[in-house]
């Protein structure tokens, strides 16, 4: 007779998954939304930057900075765990930058944004408030900021399956930058027009625009995508 030894948990018994607290992401989208109040409230549009480490959030919001800067206002807030190399990379092009680090996060959540939106003396000097997330495609997800346009940065170094294999990012922006086309003839597995689909798939209301923050190449077709 076969005996059931009760101590051996059958290894193939679907795992649990523990979802993040209620609460939690309650309290955040209410954050969100008085974020989003109060920055509309002051003529401030808000975009929101998500992407992996090294995609080129930064590179790129350095070339926005330098077209827009005669023109707007700009004022950035930099997510990363830690330093303050991204701000003072982008200030250089006229914006106030401030930098959060996050220590052990991997997003920045609506109270980070809150805290600076609050105590800055001067906000209302600005026009445009770019946010550029912690470099990852997983946790910004779950944190919404109270922006008004999200864009998420992939890159073609990045492999031909990174936006299949991450839609809640793509699901949730109005903007999908492919970004490092430049380097494309020496990645001989990566299809962009591939890439451009599989974005399309996701989320049929995207604009997807290809772009070198190298060479400068489609940056001007992401300041029209993003209506400035
Ligand atoms: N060839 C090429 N390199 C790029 C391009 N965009 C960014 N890079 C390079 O990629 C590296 C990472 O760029 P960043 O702009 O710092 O990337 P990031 O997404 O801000 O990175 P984190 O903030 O660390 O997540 C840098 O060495 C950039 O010069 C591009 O279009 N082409
Ligand atoms: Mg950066």
């Amino acid at each position: 007779m076969e005996r059931k030894n009760e101590n051996i948990k059958d290894p193939f018994e679907p795992l649990r998954v523990i979802e993040l607290n209620d609460d939690l992401l309650a309290n955040n989208e209410s954050l969100a939304k008085r974020n989003s109040d109060m920055l509309k409230g002051l003529g401030i549009k808000t975009i929101d930057i998500v992407g992996a480490i090294g995609a080129g959030k930064t590179l790129i919001l350095e070339k926005l900075v330098e077209r827009l800067s005669g023109k707007h206002k700009i004022l950035v807030i930099n997510g990363d765990v830690t330093l303050r190399i991204d701000a003072d990379r982008i200030q250089k092009h006229g914006a106030r930058c401030i930098q959060i680090n996050t220590g052990h996060e991997c997003a920045l959540n609506a109270y980070h944004v809150y805290t600076v939106i609050t105590k800055l003396p001067d906000l209302s000097h600005y026009d445009l408030l770019f946010i550029e997330n912690v470099g990852n495609l997983i946790c910004p997800s779950d944190f919404v900021l109270g922006s008004d346009m999200r864009i998420i940065i992939v890159s073609v170094t990045e492999g031909e399956h990174v936006i299949r294999k991450h839609p809640l990012l793509v699901k949730v922006s109005q903007i999908c930058v492919i970004n490092k086309v430049d380097l494309l003839p020496h990645l001989e597995d990566v299809d962009l027009n591939r890439m451009k689909a599989d974005a399309l798939q996701i989320n049929p209301g995207l604009r997807v625009v290809a772009t070198s923050a190298k060479s400068g190449q489609g940056i001007d077709e992401l300041v029209a995508a993003m209506g400035l």
